[in-house]
């Protein structure tokens, strides 16, 4: 007999270290649709098609090339409904020598692969993750000993090793990060690119048909789908990014616009973070263009930072901090998520915006996570465990490896400073900056105080003064806390009330919204 090679659904790739020694002849892959995968969290809708359309289309790609393919679906006959429980029953239809598997991507599955080493009939060999950049072993090492882990050291050793944008051991242009230069708001009537879709063939709507059947009651809708699910797809994608999107990615990478969920940026998670593209070739492809001068370099830089940098970064800073680092709450945050992340019901145009299209396409954009929906979890003190799920659940792009450290480190601070030096809490004036969302809203994102104030410009204070004791001695809120200095007794207490108030009007039920979802 030969091996049995089981493939995860986010390890869609004929590279992948599971299959680099596969032997036609004699192996068998093993891919498995199981309902522990799509509820261990209930997913958008649109990230459970995006996973079975990809796997589907995977198998039938091995089987073309005379590959024997062992495809359980989520509604066979027996099916176990978790990865161990397929295991067990594949091992039993195939004899084989051994059972071989790529490390996951998530904490959770990995514990589970430790327990198969016992309980399985055959060996079963773990073979370290290839589709990153940085081996788990090197991060490791290099996070060593380091209470703070700051991303610019991280990502420089990144360039230096993969010789990105670099030239005689220099970085290209004489400097290393061109950030200053990202940070434009969207000018009136500005024409935005248009977004290339993928029209779902017959693999991809017998998914969405399975979906929108087994997991009715999940978040999310399906009628939007239009994620690449192959990887001829995925290189379009990347092709028409780096062609029509990349050349002014760098000015508006922050910028929001109400209607416009993808302004400038790649829409590459899902593909990337399945194995259909690799960090590799997408980082090379940007380079490329630079080279050829199709792409000025700050666009180029901005775009290579956030896969070469920080998303190498969070994953490895995911394995070394792992299982503790998911259990900390500096910030002490305890208020239940309320409803309207669901719902997108709330007077908050900004989080309407953001929620509602985020249930239309399980997306948003960076800094929509970041400064709409997590700046609000984080100066209204949201559970991080309940915002973690919910950041987990609503992207087709979501995995804990990936998640966690950008929810619970960089916007909740949660890990007391693990990820991030400091809070990136704001006020409304900053989504005012970056946006067009106010408007369009109910409340005046120039009023500090009373029943018309933007919410999150008392918010902000609100959760200054609450965590005075955690944050004041930070250097870096150092200036914030000397205004605040500056407040009266009058102007503190003020504060106070209006978040007091308006905190009390959020509710974590759908049915008892209260006056916030007028
Ligand atoms: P672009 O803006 O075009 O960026 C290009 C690529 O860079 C992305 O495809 C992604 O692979 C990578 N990238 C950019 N920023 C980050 C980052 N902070 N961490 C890791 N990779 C990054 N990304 C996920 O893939 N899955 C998640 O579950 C996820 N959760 C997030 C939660 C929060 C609170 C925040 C602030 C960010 C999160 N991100 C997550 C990072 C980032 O928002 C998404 O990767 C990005 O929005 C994906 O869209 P895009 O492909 O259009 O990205
Ligand atoms: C996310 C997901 C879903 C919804 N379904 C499956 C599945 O049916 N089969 C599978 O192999 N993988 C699935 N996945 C991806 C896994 O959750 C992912 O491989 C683990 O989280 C490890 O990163
Ligand atoms: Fe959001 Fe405040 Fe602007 Fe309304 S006024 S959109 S709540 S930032």
């Amino acid at each position: 007999g030969g091996h049995l090679r089981l493939v995860l659904g986010d390890q869609l790739n004929r590279r992948v270290s599971s299959l680099v020694d596969l032997d036609p002849d004699n192996d068998v892959v093993l891919l498995v649709e199981v309902r522990d995968e799509a509820t261990y969290v209930r997913h958008h809708k649109q990230k459970i098609a995006f996973l079975f359309a990809a796997m589907r289309h995977f198998a039938a790609e091995l089987r073309e090339e005379g590959i024997h393919v062992d495809y359980v679906r989520l509604t066979d006959d027996g099916n176990t409904g978790s990865f161990t429980g397929e295991l067990g029953r594949a091992l039993e239809r195939h004899s084989v020598r051994r059972v071989v598997v790529t490390e996951p991507g998530e904490w959770r599955v990995w514990a589970m692969m430790q327990g198969w080493r016992d309980t399985l009939s055959v060996p079963v060999e773990i073979r370290p993750d290839n589709r990153f950049l940085c081996p788990r072993e090197d991060f490791a090492r290099w996070a060593q000993g380091r209470h703070h882990l700051r991303m610019e050291t991280f990502y420089r050793g990144m360039r230096k090793r993969t010789g990105l944008l670099m030239e005689g051991g220099e970085p290209l242009g004489g400097r290393w990060n061109f950030d200053a230069e990202n940070r434009k708001r969207l000018p009136k009537n500005h024409r935005l690119p248009d977004r290339m879709g993928f029209q779902p063939d017959g693999i991809t709507r017998d998914a969405i048909a399975l979906v929108a059947k087994e997991f009715s009651d999940h978040f999310g809708d399906l009628g939007a789908f239009s994620w690449p699910v192959t990887r001829a797809d995925a290189l379009a994608a990347l092709k028409h990014f780096i062609d029509h999107c990349l050349p002014t990615f760098g000015d508006y990478q922050d910028a929001m616009k109400a209607g416009e969920p993808f302004v400038y940026h790649a829409l590459l998670s899902p593909a990337l973070n399945a194995g259909l593209l690799t960090a590799e070739e997408v980082c090379r492809a940007a380079e490329t263009a630079h080279r050829e001068g199709a792409v000025p370099l700050h666009c180029a830089e901005g775009f290579i930072r956030q896969i070469l940098g920080w998303r190498e970064y969070v994953r490895g800073l995911y394995w070394a901090r792992m299982p503790e680092y998911r259990d900390t709450n500096a910030l002490d945050a305890s208020r239940p998520l309320p409803w309207f992340y669901w719902s997108g019901e709330t007077k908050l145009n900004c989080l309407r915006e953001v929620v509602g299209q985020t249930r239309d396409h399980a997306y948003a954009h960076h800094i929509q996570r970041l400064m709409v929906t997590g700046n609000f979890a984080l100066i209204a003190g949201l559970d991080p465990a309940e915002v973690e799920e919910w950041y987990l659940v609503v992207f087709a792009d979501a995995y804990e490896w990936v998640e966690l450290p950008n929810v619970h480190g960089m916007v909740l601070w949660a890990d007391g400073g693990v990820m991030g030096s400091k809070p990136y809490a704001a006020s409304g004036a900053y989504i005012d900056r970056m946006s067009d969302y106010c408007r369009d809203c109910a409340y005046d994102v120039k009023v500090k105080s009373g029943p018309n104030a933007c919410p999150f410009n008392y918010l902000y204070w609100n959760f200054l003064i609450e965590n005075e004791e955690k944050l004041a001695s930070n250097q870096r809120m150092a200036m914030p806390y000397r205004t605040l200095a500056g407040m009266d007794d009058a102007r503190r207490d003020r504060i106070r009330q209006d978040a007091a108030t308006f905190l009390a009007t959020l509710s974590p039920d759908a049915d008892h919204q209260g006056a916030q979802a007028e």
